[in-house]
């Protein structure tokens, strides 16, 4: 198992995938009013350190389920940018083959199993993978990814309810911004925490800062072990703030539900600024964090050129790979 001590070259690479995320999201919002991007885009500017704090955290050939806001969940599994911008410029060049969108992202051979825009329902999908994993007797741990509002949907429950009757090898991961579009947690919850909710559940428990990359690789790592040492599920509850509105590319501080937090507020936030500071402090230095930016940017910028060009799918792959 991985250390939850970064080194220097760990923390530049769990850096180096923070700002991929960051400004692959960026590029995402400079280009979709041109309306060349048909997909629906759900961004999670605020929320990237999760699913990259988690995923460092996990041996090599884990799989990984996840929501509609798969970006930095796809990229931190991938590193791939191609498939990525193709896929959300409807190309054939996407994962999947353009007809996905962003919604649907995966790459089943990288360990991207599947997201999708229904809500909740990864879940017993992450379930069946760990059951298959039990029936093999395979030690593989499967991840699950989902937002606060999934933890609405009976299919939530249901998947907990069973993983831990079985003591599955499963680490659910509650990406909590305390919203579900617009709605806010305490109205429409009956159950005082999340965590506490699933304290009744044969399972270990752990709780990060979404908004520190650096809890969560501490949190993941712990609860890890444990389930090593206690074959069991476990539960990851981590809260950050969504920047920006539910479902695409601009802020939403004028729709009346919240208001816009003030600069430096905004500062603490962010999972970028937060991760800067203490690489900062620990021997990194401002150019080697500037060079990181600079080959990000170079290889977004070809792959946005890339997808730019590439074909649509062709009009016989419309009912492949779908059901129907
Ligand atoms: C089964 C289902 N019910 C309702 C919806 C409509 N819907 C889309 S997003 C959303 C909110 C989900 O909130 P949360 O799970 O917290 O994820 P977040 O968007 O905050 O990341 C809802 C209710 C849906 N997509 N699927
Ligand atoms: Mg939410």
């Amino acid at each position: 198992m991985k250390s939850d001590v970064l080194n220097k070259e760990e923390a530049l690479a769990v850096y180096r995938k923070l700002i991929l995320a960051r400004l692959s999201e960026e590029k995402i919002q400079e280009e979709y009013f041109k309306d060349e991007m048909k997909t629906p885009v759900h961004l999670g500017i605020g929320g990237e350190a999760i699913p990259i704090g988690v995923c460092h955290s996990l041996p090599a050939k884990s799989k990984v389920f996840g929501t509609y806001r798969n970006h930095s969940l796809y990229l931190t599994m991938t590193e791939d940018t191609d498939g990525f911008f193709g896929e959300l410029y409807g190309k054939a060049t996407g994962p999947g083959k353009g007809k996905a969108g962003s919604m649907h992202l995966s790459a089943p051979e990288k360990g991207i199993m599947s997201t999708s825009a229904e809500v909740g329902t990864t879940n017993p999908d992450a379930f069946g993978a760990a059951l298959a994993n039990a029936y093999r007797k395979s030690n593989e741990i499967v991840t699950v990814f989902f937002g606060d509002g999934a933890v609405e949907e009976g299919v939530f429950w249901e998947s907990l309810n069973f993983a831990c009757f079985r003591q599955l090898r499963i680490l659910f991961v509650c990406e909590d911004n305390d919203l579900a579009i617009h709605t806010a947690t305490k109205d429409r919850q009956g159950f005082k925490s999340i965590l506490e909710a699933v304290s009744g559940f044969r399972c270990h428990g752990g709780s990060a800062e979404g908004n520190d990359v650096q809890s969560v690789i501490k949190s993941t790592h712990q609860l890890l072990k444990k389930i090593v040492d206690d074959p069991k599920p476990a539960f990851l509850h981590a809260s950050y703030y969504r920047f920006l509105e539910h479902v695409g590319p601009k802020e939403d501080f004028n729709a009346g539900y919240r208001k816009r937090p003030d600069p430096e507020e905004m500062d603490r936030f962010d999972p970028v600024i937060r991760f800067e500071k203490e690489l900062c402090q620990n021997g990194c230095n401002a150019n080697e964090l500037d060079a990181i930016k600079k080959e990000m940017e170079a290889k977004i910028a070809r792959s946005v050129a890339a997808a730019q060009l590439a074909p649509f799918p062709a009009p016989e792959e419309l009912y492949k790979d779908v059901f129907k």
